[in-house]
């Protein structure tokens, strides 16, 4: 299967500078080579446009930037509709998690029946305008993604909701504000905190998680947050969060995951450069995202 890369270098969905050079820092972490390497052809279809932030003013402090998150999402909605219509497996480069809304519908839009997903994250991205205490989108692209908050948001691609509840789950949350909690419960999503990967490891969490996302789905999206990692090894984020999936906590996941065979597409987002040491959070990105497509230790 061809691998085609899509660089979503968004800020406009949160308040820290530095998450739009993603996916340079991605690519320079030699992203395209250690994929070839795994035996896949890769193509890398580029950037999309993403406006300068101090060329655009807020105008509605629940729903920053809006009318801009909107359009970007609406590009990688087309770029990864065109890709999976083509057969093949996108990988998206954030960015911020606001990307993932434009890239979850691209994925559905193409798939008769329906997709399940997999959130691992350090947060639940389950707000909406009413309960965000930031303003910024980036916490709310998973409840527009089961069809919860503004509608410009909602109806990317033109079809609403794009995922059902009962088939996404969230791994590794540990910070979750009080009324996305409530949202979370409503709409049916399964949540595993660090709680239960402490409780029931990962490796159990992980066949729970792949067996939900699957049930009844044609395949399963990974949108994976570099903030579910522990600061120790994912320092560059804009909200670092202590007490994180380990290294090999991460790796076991992925590679369970392409065990699966049931992945058709990810994000891998959140990595700011500007807040990394060394470009090791972009590394440990490139390394899960190996693990993830078949690298394996034997
Ligand atoms: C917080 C932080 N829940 C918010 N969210 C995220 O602003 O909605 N941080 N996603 O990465
Ligand atoms: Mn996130
Ligand atoms: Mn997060
Ligand atoms: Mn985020």
């Amino acid at each position: 299967k061809t691998i085609s890369v899509i660089g979503a270098p968004m800020d406009l969905g949160q308040g820290r500078r530095g998450v739009d050079m993603g996916p340079s820092a991605i690519r320079y972490a030699n992203l395209k080579e250690r994929i070839e390497r795994l035996g896949y052809p890769v193509k890398d279809l580029g950037n999309i446009h993403v406006p300068t932030a101090e060329t655009h003013n807020i105008i509605n402090e629940k729903l920053k930037y809006l009318p801009e998150v909107v359009n970007v999402n609406t590009e990688i909605y087309e770029k990864v509709a065109e890709v999976v219509q083509q057969g093949d497996f996108p990988i998206v480069l954030g960015g911020d998690h606001s990307i993932a809304i434009g890239s979850i519908a691209g994925v559905t839009s193409k798939i008769s029946s329906s997709v399940g997903v997999i959130w691992f994250d350090a947060h639940a991205d389950f707000n909406t305008e009413d309960t965000t205490p930031s303003g910024n989108i980036h916490g709310m692209p998973l409840a527009c993604s089961v069809g919860v908050g503004q509608r410009d948001l909602t109806s990317i691609g033109g079809f609403s909701p794009k995922l059902q509840g009962k088939n996404v789950v969230i791994v590794g949350a540990r910070s979750i504000d009080p009324e996305e909690r409530e949202l979370i419960k409503q709409n049916g999503v399964t949540c595993f905190t660090m709680h239960e990967i402490d409780r029931m490891g990962i490796g159990r969490v992980m066949e729970e998680a792949i067996r939900i996302a699957s049930d009844g789905t044609d395949g399963i999206h990974l949108s994976l947050d570099l903030d579910s990692l522990d600061p120790d090894i994912a320092p560059g984020v804009g909200t670092p969060v202590l007490g994180g999936v380990t290294y090999r906590e991460g790796h076991l996941a992925m590679e369970m995951l392409y065990q699966s065979g049931k992945v058709i597409s990810c994000d891998v987002v959140e990595v700011n450069p500007i807040l990394d040491r060394g470009n090791k959070t972009a590394l440990a990105a490139v390394d899960l995202i190996c693990s993830l497509l078949g690298k394996s230790i034997l």
